[in-house]
């Protein structure tokens, strides 16, 4: 059969600006004539070219997934690519493809996914691209590839045949070699050679029950290998397990409020002892015990606090980092420690020089995200297991176990409130006035506290020095409490206004409270402070988690 390269006129598309996590829009919109194919060769563009480099290709099966990896590998071949590694049937979960990237010493990786954002034909599509580290590319990259998209003035492609991706083996596209791989395998083998799954198996053998939700996107068949098949929980404790294009119309969001079947198995009569969830590309998490929900902050301040009875952490951590707007739970575990606790912007792609440099081997967000330097994206079943390991090291109940931590650590009240599908400019209005008046904040008094520091969070890299600007407004009271609002940068429509709120108390008092309850005065602070129902029209937060 004739293979030739083509070399396609095109024009630069407006709008293809990387945000949090990859380029994300509207099915429709990347299904657009030239869409996916610029925003691929702008890629390659920027990033010195494709020819003789190696990359890992897959994506969470989502609508389109894929047509995009077919029309992906056409032109990672023209582009003079040397070997593609891709999951059997265009498949991976984020953290498996990080893990394929450094695996195989690949150049870098592309990962077709809009991860917590719903799928479908009228849903959303994502393209992220990863460097040869396994992480996301730096604001550097995605900068560049940015502008690389707004000069394109043509994309090559191999005008050919769809490549069999139903089975592993390696197949042949003009001069590059395509390796399709069970996308399972070497993830498990990595999750095996970290946490001490004969421990995990005789817990499970005695009894301990659990549940994983895998909201019909990636995680399914890597949860059902990993927990039913390795480690012999009962068939069916994985539901939703069948990856579907568009994730059986639910939202895969591991959050109280899209997992709430979850929620409420747990919280239910003969609840498991243990229950949790992933996102579409699997790199999220939610961690819930019989009757109790961890708060993304607190599990990360648990890990870090336990992470040593895993064996591949048995020799601590070396430091940790999270997010700004994640509760600052886990600095206290770090004081502890006496080990380094960065504050980075949102989005994993800050951690990735930590980690290479040694510095930090746990990072966490609030948004359902942790890892380690295990690979450079946070992992959702690493978490499970983490979890499973600490249980079945320590013997206790996950209620039992976060009581402990808030007696010895005291308490950070946690929330986020999510104001979506509002006006772009009003919201940005909004946050601008806001940082205005932050100067004058200091030394003011509201519901009864009294504020110690505001400012618009700037981010200085400690290994490479690169300056991020911009990335929260916050607002930090003398009691610890904390007030933080920025703007989404994933959605595909309108502005989502993320407020985070947190307060601490100390131990051991007042350890059963309702979060919301204790964190009212900060909400009513937060919304006196910026104005929202002014700016905005809206006094009510869409999601709270
Ligand atoms: C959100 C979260 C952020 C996370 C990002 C990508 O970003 O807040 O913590 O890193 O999603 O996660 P934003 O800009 O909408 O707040 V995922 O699971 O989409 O790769
Ligand atoms: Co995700």
């Amino acid at each position: 059969m004739s293979e030739h390269v083509t070399n396609v006129e095109t024009q630069p598309i407006p709008g293809q600006k990387p945000g949090t996590s990859g380029l994300r829009k509207k099915t429709p919109v990347f299904m657009q004539h030239h869409y996916l194919e610029n925003f691929i060769q702008s890629i390659f563009d920027a990033t010195g070219g494709a020819q003789g480099k190696t990359y890992v290709l897959g994506g969470d099966g989502r609508y389109f997934n894929d047509r995009a990896v077919q029309v992906i590998l056409r032109m990672m071949a023209a582009n003079g690519a040397r070997r593609v590694i891709v999951g059997q049937g265009g498949l991976l979960s984020t953290p498996a493809a990080s893990h394929l990237i450094r695996l195989n010493r690949a150049d870098g990786g592309i990962i077709l996914s809009a991860s917590h954002n719903p799928g479908g034909p009228d849903e959303d599509f994502g393209v992220k691209f990863n460097i040869a580290n396994g992480g996301p590319a730096p604001e550097s990259v995605t900068e560049a590839i940015w502008r690389a998209s707004q000069q394109i003035t043509r994309y090559r492609i191999l005008e050919t045949h769809d490549v069999d991706l139903s089975s592993p083996g390696r197949r042949q596209l003009a001069q590059m070699e395509i390796d399709v791989v069970d996308p399972v395998a070497d993830y498990a083998a990595l999750m095996e050679s970290l946490f001490d799954f004969n421990a995990i198996r005789a817990m499970i053998a005695g009894g301990f029950r659990l549940r994983f939700d895998a909201m019909c996107a990636v995680t399914g068949p890597y949860a059902v290998e990993i927990l039913e098949n390795r480690l012999g929980a009962p068939r069916g404790t994985v539901v939703n397990r069948l990856p579907l294009p568009d994730f059986g119309g639910l939202h895969p969001d591991p959050n109280p409020v899209w997992a709430k079947p979850l929620m409420d198995e747990l919280f239910g009569a003969n609840a498991p002892d243990f229950g949790a969830a992933s996102d579409g590309d699997g790199d999220r998490n939610m961690i819930l015990g019989r009757g109790i929900y961890v708060s993304p902050s607190d599990s990360l301040a648990v890990i870090a606090a336990n992470a040593h009875l895993a064996p591949g952490y048995a020799k601590g951590l070396a430091g940790v980092a999270r997010s700004m707007p994640t509760s600052q739970a886990v600095d206290r575990v770090a004081a502890k420690l006496g080990i380094d606790c960065y504050e980075t912007p949102t989005g994993w792609k800050f951690f990735g020089n930590l980690m290479d440099a040694g510095r930090v081997n746990l990072c966490g967000e609030e948004s359902f995200g942790t890892g380690s330097d295990h690979i450079r994206e946070k992992d959702g079943l690493w978490a499970v297991l983490m979890w499973l390991n600490i249980l079945a090291a320590r013997r206790e109940s996950v209620a039992d176990i976060l009581a402990a931590h808030w007696r010895e650590f005291g308490r950070n009240y946690y929330s986020r409130h999510d104001f979506e599908g509002l006006e772009t400019q009003a919201a940005e209005t909004m946050l601008a006035d806001l940082r205005d008046r932050l100067a004058r904040l200091p030394g003011q008094e509201i519901e009864g506290m009294r504020i110690a520091a505001a400012d618009d969070f700037a981010y200085r890299d400690p290994v490479d020095g690169s300056v991020t600007e911009h990335q929260g407004l916050r607002i930090r009271f003398a009691d610890g409490a904390r007030i933080v609002m920025r703007l989404s940068g994933t959605g595909t429509s309108g502005a989502t206004l993320r407020l985070y709120l947190e307060r601490f108390v100390p131990g051991p008092d007042r350890l059963a409270e309702d979060t919301q309850e204790m964190l009212a005065p900060v909400v009513r602070a937060a919304h006196a402070l910026a104005q929202i129902e002014a700016h905005l029209g809206r006094s009510t937060p869409d999601v709270v988690t």
